[in-house]
């Protein structure tokens, strides 16, 4: 478990022989829970995995096959999506488009295999803009099959949260302002629900950390001052080992990314972990050194790349291009769109709650982006002609970026793509598994208000 009393998160090192059961059973309830951050420190109500915000941390090792009863005992529909990982289409939990949600006092089975290494997660896929926002998310972690040799393995989930004026958490949702601008930024950000998260390091120990960003809608560009963190994976996916430098790292609604750091500070002293917001300069919270030395000897040694998950090959001279033109938002150049079927004007969109359109459809999901034949490589060129920045999660497969503003890149696979203001993005990914799988804002206001579609994949004629 994390979130212990002082906030800060520590995993034992995975060990196989001690490797923890995860469990088998999910229960999504109203619960109460004490956030340091808030009400002062007296019981907030969540609605939660397991009575925990975050829900219990699911731990496998790769190969292993999920295994989840999950009971719905909310007082409304809700459904369980499993972030970046590759279920068979009728798992995947997006409600309304791969089932039906799972109503109050009902359960669902969860089940399939798990082939992919990494740090993913779960959360709700029903009204996220008011269940996810209110602690219905969880961790995974799929160990890999040899893990990389650390002192320790240390999860940090980034959020944010709304406070009222006397501290309780705010559940005024459904904001349009919100919902047409930025999304639902939060009013303290923290890590492991701890407000300048105090995060224990050892002198001379090496360290994996898993950075999850849980939040509605925020971005946060890391800084770590006194540490050179390397990269090692992005949302699961193992990349070049990549020291970070003066660069800061960037983490988007959805996304994962997996850091080696070494201990290299003194015995006693202190290091800054400061962020850049849509809005703020923050600490966001401080490495925390003992009073004495220790690790394995491991600091300072190269890093080793993660073993790759397999990936399919991308066949981009042959790849079929399909355009998403992204528009809508408080000062954008929309001034319509289709809507239940038919054309509106923004007045009439606005008071339906929809302020977002790719390719001037307002979050229809009767036709599908594009019907895609199983095994044919896709190239979806989207462009953000908006003044705000998009998180661009695909289900049920992972992406290559290939070219950003009109430049080549060599992207790492992912299964969640930022992207500022302007920006023209191409991701390309082979059609992998049947079904409708969704594509959308990972900022759940805009998502809510337009900003989803779905790709179909069907087994067709060569
Ligand atoms: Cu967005």
């Amino acid at each position: 478990m994390f979130g212990a009393a002082t906030g800060a998160a520590s995993l034992c090192l995975a060990r196989p022989t001690l490797a923890m059961t995860p469990p088998t059973r999910l229960v999504a309830a109203v619960g109460q829970q004490a956030l340091p951050f808030a009400n002062a420190g007296r019981p907030v109500e969540t609605w939660s995995y397991n009575g925990t915000v975050p829900g219990p941390l699911l731990r496998y090792s790769v190969g292993d096959r999920l295994e989840v009863e999950f009971e719905n005992r909310l007082d409304e529909p809700t459904a369980v999506h499993w972030h970046g990982l590759r279920p068979p289409n009728a798992m995947d939990g997006a409600a309304q488009l791969t089932q039906a949600p799972v109503e109050p006092g009902r359960a669902m089975t969860y089940s399939f295999d798990l082939n992919d290494a990494g740090t993913y997660w779960y959360h709700t896929h029903f009204r996220g803009w008011n269940q996810q926002d209110r602690g219905l998310y969880g961790i995974i972690i799929v160990d890999e099959a040899d893990p990389p040799k650390v002192d320790r393995d240390v999860l940090l989930v980034l959020d944010d949260w709304v406070l009222t004026p006397d501290g309780r958490l705010d559940t005024d949702f459904g904001s349009l302002h919100e919902w047409a601008h930025a999304g639902r930024l939060g009013s303290v950000a923290t890590i492991n629900n701890a407000v300048d998260a105090a995060i224990p390091l050892t002198a001379g120990e090496r360290v994996r950390l898993r950075l999850a960003n849980v939040a509605n809608a925020q971005i946060f560009a890391l800084i770590f001052s006194g540490h050179d963190p390397v990269v090692i994976a992005e949302d699961g996916n193992p990349v070049a080992p990549r020291a970070l430098g003066d660069e800061p790292l960037m983490i988007g609604p959805g996304q994962r990314v997996d850091l080696i750091v070494d201990a290299v500070g003194a015995p006693g002293s202190s290091h800054a972990i400061g962020a850049y917001t849509l809005t703020d300069e923050i600490r966001l919270g401080r490495f925390i050194y003992g009073a004495s030395s220790g690790g394995s000897g491991l600091a300072g040694t190269p890093v080793a790349p993660l073993p790759a998950n397999a990936r399919p090959v991308l066949d981009r001279a042959n790849a079929r291009r399909i355009p998403l033109a992204m528009e809508g938002g408080a000062m954008g150049r929309m001034r319509g769109a289709m809507m239940g079927g038919r054309m509106m004007g923004m007045q009439d969109l606005v008071t339906n709650g929809r302020v977002w359109a790719f390719n001037g459809v307002a979050g229809d999901m009767d036709v599908p982006l594009a019907r895609l034949r199983r095994g044919e490589t896709v190239v979806i060129d989207m462009v953000n002609d908006t003044a705000f920045p998009h998180a661009m999660h695909l289900h049920g497969m992972h992406f290559r970026e290939i070219e950003r503003n009109g430049t080549p890149v060599d992207g790492p696979w992912r299964d969640t793509a930022l992207m500022a203001s302007d920006d023209r993005l191409s991701i390309a990914f082979v059609a992998e598994a049947e079904g409708r799988w969704m594509l959308h804002c990972h900022m759940i206001e805009h998502q809510a208000g337009g900003m989803m579609t779905f790709v179909e994949i069907a087994e067709g004629p060569g």
